[in-house]
């Protein structure tokens, strides 16, 4: 039995209890093994019941009085005795269920054991701390010579053997299954929970192997070069891309995937990022205590006086943008130093001088235009502009327009009438403003766009292998995981429907890996079922009524979005007939949808005009005619839309069908109108994304949070908990529970419920001897077990849910009679 090292833990009520339970239980069993020892008891595993009931409330110990019935299966977890043993894989625990699971994961946690296998998937709890000798070059070695062993032994669980994993599958395939030859390793979890550290790892692991497997070749320089290429464009994209926020002062926000590309002869060749949802809202507004993307501050930090004087740029404190979130520096973050590090990486990926200075005059611009002010005229007439940081004319030539197009743009709006002529329209201070932040938030989302493909340029190959083939690839997903905030609106919705998706074929994949385990073990494999999550998916995205689709269409159609209008179109089809959709229990803005980790309630509020993206057509033209070569360039996303102006009034729209990729921005004016809502635009990169997860050999790494507030020796059960239910992990459990969850080896079952084969003999207290252990085991089965509560496999007793209690609740009676009969014969010696 193993000793529960002290982790300083938040008490929650059943989970806590579960666990002194099964401290106690554990003394228990070390005491009744010594008087044991002093009978001639047989040996018998601790058989003592700990039942945790369903609803997660209430615990009942049915340890004294063998006479109190236990609570009715499916009501209850039971306990089994695998649940106190330290196992490297959770999977191997019998009788597997939320509390055995985190009382597996704390426990190794405390030891600073941050692995532990579920099955095929790496559940990692973050540390909070360098754990020495985690991630060093023997470490990689060590699991890259294991690999190339002709019998390779099981490593402790780690990281790199999962990245090793997709390398080999790559290379050599699963002899057992028909695997594919491109790999995902495929990392979700909530923020702050070691993804991104996770996936840098994956990635060394991997450039390392690549290194390791050429040694002998000249190639070594090319690898080189892409780990340095590829540590550069991290450097840029952290910068742009992640900020401070609350719960992680490095906060990827944006989801990325990338696919490391291999060669012929599978050496590392080349890389290519691809980019989901960047959170634009950011740029303009950050909650107390976070701030906006790294990048700002780095540049006002780093620059030398003289080009902030020429850029007009000061303090953060100067710029509403920086100053909105007050906090303008982190601990532990030199934006100074930063920014050199971001500058050398621009400039070896191939920016040229005046590209970056460009650059940097664009962010100058952004933070300008931030800190514009409007007065609206009170009768009516124009309203006007004003800058507390730089002359308007000043922050117009930086954007490559004229100061009239850029105060007409932002003040006035041209609307094209149904018989085709045009009406100018004032707008008020907010609408100014308004379209003003959708300016930068396009621009900015632009940007890194561009960013991104000028990175994969760079990292498509190098100059000693441009010319290669890439023949196969290793893509790392990482992603946001699911989300259930106070408040849930169009990012959660994003980020949950993604999640649904993703967790589709993460129980698919598992699914497949039962189904060998039983095909395995000779056992046919019908008797498990698999739950899809498809009704929710097809709530969120099926046409013409999922959520989705009807948001999509509210959100082009309706010229002032409704909020219960909204949300009357979806609880029309849905209300009291689907059964993931509820109508909010208060008021008519929000709407609740019963997703796989939990319901979640979404307000209706804004929804609408959160899901509108797109620029009105002034600002569109604005840019447009811009002079700036480079404000030009990283828009292409206006050219594409042409020069002509007033692209589709919404009158126009009659129906989209964007499940079509969009690539002649020519030819559809009503698709370009459709495709420009953030819905539809994540839609469309979601299924290609899960089109490519679907061709790849998926392998699984679920980070785990053990607490909120960064520390190496806490942990919240509550906090824990609730993140195996989000990744799925408890869904693997689920699945494993739908057949035959409880198996033991013969030998297992046999020591286990040996004392059963004195069943139907009891009063002559004969023993059955069965040859060895599986005829033991079987002799077992049959006397005890109908055939339907149990399998034979080839080496293990595979057992249904609530079938071992039933052998325990015998094996307590037999105890019970042989009790009385020792006692007797102690009496008649004495
Ligand atoms: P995330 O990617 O999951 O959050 P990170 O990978 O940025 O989380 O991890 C957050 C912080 O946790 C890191 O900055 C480290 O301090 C620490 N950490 C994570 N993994 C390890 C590890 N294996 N060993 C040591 N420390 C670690 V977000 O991008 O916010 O969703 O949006
Ligand atoms: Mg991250």
């Amino acid at each position: 039995a193993i000793k529960r090292k002290t982790v300083n833990r938040r008490v929650s009520q059943p989970i806590n209890s579960y666990l002194s339970v099964l401290d106690r239980v554990i003394a228990e069993a070390a005491a009744a093994e010594e008087a044991r020892k002093e009978s001639d008891i047989p040996q018998q595993e601790v058989t003592k019941n700990v039942w945790l009931t369903k609803d997660n409330k209430t615990w009942s110990l049915e340890d004294l009085d063998p006479d109190t019935p236990p609570p009715p299966p499916e009501k209850s977890h039971p306990f089994d005795p695998s649940h106190m043993k330290d196992f490297e894989d959770a999977s191997l625990i019998n009788n597997l269920h939320e509390a055995p699971l985190l009382y597996l994961l704390l426990r190794r946690f405390s030891e600073h054991n941050i692995y532990t296998n579920c099955s095929d998937v790496l559940i990692s709890v973050n540390p909070y701390r360098k754990i020495e000798g985690m991630y060093t070059d023997e470490k990689i070695k060590e699991v890259y010579d294991n690999s190339t062993l002709e019998k390779p032994v099981t490593l402790s669980p780690h990281v790199y053997n999962i990245a090793n994993n997709a390398y080999s599958v790559m290379m050599n395939g699963v002899s057992t299954r028909d695997s594919k030859e491109n790999q995902s390793v495929i990392i979700s979890a909530e923020s702050g929970a070691g993804k991104t550290e996770a996936a840098k790892q994956v990635m060394k692991y991997l450039i390392s192997a690549s290194r390791l497997k050429n040694a002998e070749n000249a190639s070594e320089d090319d690898v080189d070069q892409i780990q340095a290429s590829l540590m550069q464009s991290n450097v840029i994209l952290e910068a742009f891309g992640n900020a401070k926020t609350l719960r992680n002062d490095n906060s990827s926000r944006f989801g990325k995937y990338i696919k490391l590309r291999y060669d012929e002869s599978y050496t590392l060749r080349g890389a290519y990022t691809e980019h989901f949802l960047l959170e634009k809202t950011r740029l303009l507004q950050a909650d107390k205590g976070e701030r906006n993307y790294h990048v700002f501050y780095q540049l006002l930090a780093g620059l030398d006086d003289a080009t902030k004087e020429s850029l007009h740029l000061s303090d953060p404190a100067d710029f509403s943008m920086l100053s909105c979130g007050e906090t303008l520096a982190v601990d532990g973050i030199d934006d100074r130093s930063e920014f050199e590090l971001l500058a050398a990486s621009l400039s070896t990926i191939g920016f040229a001088e005046q590209e970056t200075s460009d650059l940097y005059a664009l962010l100058a611009s952004l933070l300008h235009l931030g800190n514009l002010t409007f007065k609206g005229d009170e009768d009516g007439g124009r309203t006007t502009l004003a800058s507390n940081s730089i002359p308007i004319d000043k922050l117009s030539s930086f954007l490559g327009v004229g100061t009239m197009a850029l105060t007409d743009a932002v003040t006035v709006r041209n609307v094209r009438s149904g018989r085709g002529s045009i009406m100018s329209m004032n707008l008020d201070e907010s609408q100014s403003k308004q379209g003003v932040n959708a300016l930068i938030k396009h621009i900015y989302g632009n940007l890194f766009a561009w960013l991104i493909e000028k990175i994969n340029v760079s990292n498509a190959s190098n100059a000693h292998s441009s010319s290669f083939t890439s023949k196969a690839f290793v893509g790392i997903l990482d992603i946001f995981g699911f989300e259930i905030m106070k408040y849930n609106s169009l990012s959660q919705l994003c980020i949950n429907f993604a999640n649904e998706k993703l967790q589709q074929q993460f129980n698919q994949q598992i699914f497949v890996l039962e189904k060998e385990l039983y095909a395995k073990e000779g056992i046919p494999v019908d008797v498990i079922t698999f739950r899809d999550n498809q009704a929710v998916i097809d709530l969120l995205e099926k046409k013409p009524a999922g959520i989705i689709p009807l948001l999509e269409e509210q959100s082009l159609l309706s010229r002032k979005p409704n909020t219960s209008q909204l949300i009357s179109s979806f609880d029309k089809p849905h209300d009291g007939k689907h059964p993931n959709y509820q109508k909010a229990r208060f008021g008519n803005d929000a709407f609740v949808i019963k997703h796989f980790a939990g319901d979640v309630q979404y307000s209706g509020d804004a929804l609408i005009e959160k899901n509108n993206d797109s620029l009105h057509d002034d600002l569109k033209i604005l840019i447009n005619n811009s002079t700036n070569d480079f404000l030009a360039n990283t828009s292409t996303d206006f050219k594409r839309e042409g020069k002509s102006g007033y692209l589709v009034s919404v009158n126009d729209f009659t129906d989209h069908d964007d499940e079509e990729e969009e690539e002649d921005g020519a030819n559809s004016k009503t698709k370009l109108a459709a495709s420009n809502t953030v819905t539809s635009v994540f839609r469309s990169q979601l299924s290609k994304l899960v089109a490519t997860l679907t061709s790849t050999e998926p392998h699984y790494i679920k980070c785990i949070k053990p607490n909120s507030s960064k520390s190496a020796t806490t942990a919240n059960d509550e906090l824990v908990l609730e993140q195996l239910r989000y990744s799925g992990v408890l869904e693997v459990v689920r699945i494993r529970r739908e057949g035959f969850p409880i198996r033991l080896s013969f030998k297992e079952f046999h020591k286990r419920f040996e004392i059963l084969c004195f069943k139907d003999d009891f009063p002559a207290f004969r023993k059955a001897t069965p040859a060895d252990n599986e005829a033991a085991a079987t002799f077992i089965c049959e006397k005890c077990l109908d055939p339907n509560e149990f399998a034979h496999g080839k080496t293990k007793i595979f057992m249904r849910n609530g079938i071992q209690e039933k052998l325990l609740s015998l094996v307590q009676n037999v105890f019970k009679v042989m009790a009385v009969k020792i006692q007797a014969r102690l009496r008649t010696k004495k």
